[in-house]
């Protein structure tokens, strides 16, 4: 899979995909992040990228046309699957929007700022609109960042078998169960016995139960 991220803010993106699960999946070869500086496609004196909002009000304005330089120059490179804007008004993320973007080739996203991008440029170039959450963020950098793990770690390969994205909370639309490691007793604080058994039938069950439980008592909504 490869994905483009045009953005005002190219150092925001440079730390997310340099580690772990996200550095490995483009060591692998599996993924490819490329980050292009929106200032880069601007034709304007001083690389302006943000005007005056018509009508009057605060804040500026993402402006067309470097915007549309910018996806244009890479839709001429790059037959992508869908155009997705970051902005807090978008659908909002979830596994599902996650699992179907990882099945995609490739993907250009536009990460919003200020008071956002010109109307035109969502109208005649976006095709899907995403928000990861209730709440304002400065830029759609860190969102893009959120976005590109979510999809990243599902891609075929990326994750081993141990570490499965199948195991993972939400993939079933129930919370992960508890998980405890050693040592077996640590200031009289006991792992459960169900776990010490070796027996993986009842294990299994109440691996099962106690994520059940945890999604009824956390996450209702999810059942
Ligand atoms: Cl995608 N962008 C911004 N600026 N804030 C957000 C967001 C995106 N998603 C949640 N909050």
């Amino acid at each position: 899979m490869r994905i483009d991220i045009i953005t005002v803010q190219p150092g925001l993106l440079e730390g997310p995909f340099s580690h772990s699960i996200m550095k490995r999946a483009q060591t692998k070869g599996l993924l490819e992040v490329h980050t292009h500086n929106l200032r880069d496609y601007s034709t304007l004196k001083h690389k302006q990228v943000d005007d005056y909002q018509f009508g009057g009000g605060a804040g500026m304005v993402m402006m067309l046309e470097p915007v549309v330089n910018a996806i244009e120059t890479l839709q001429a490179k790059v037959q992508y699957d869908e155009v997705i804007y970051l902005t807090p008004d978008g659908e909002t993320l979830n596994q599902q929007m996650a699992n179907q973007l990882s099945l995609k080739g490739n993907l250009l996203m536009l990460c919003g700022h200020y008071k956002g991008i010109d109307e035109r440029i969502r109208t005649h170039f976006v095709t899907k609109e995403i928000s990861i959450g209730d709440y304002v963020l400065s830029g759609g950098e860190l969102a893009a960042a959120v976005l590109v793990d979510a999809i990243g770690r599902l891609i075929p390969g990326v994750l081993n078998d141990e570490t499965s994205a199948l195991l993972d909370s939400f993939q079933d639309n129930l919370l992960a169960p508890p998980v405890y490691t050693r040592p077996e007793e640590f200031r009289g604080w006991k792992v459960p016995d169900v776990l010490m058994s070796g027996d993986h039938k009842k294990i299994d069950n109440w691996r099962h139960d106690q994520a059940l439980e945890r999604t009824k008592a956390r996450r209702p909504d999810l059942l």
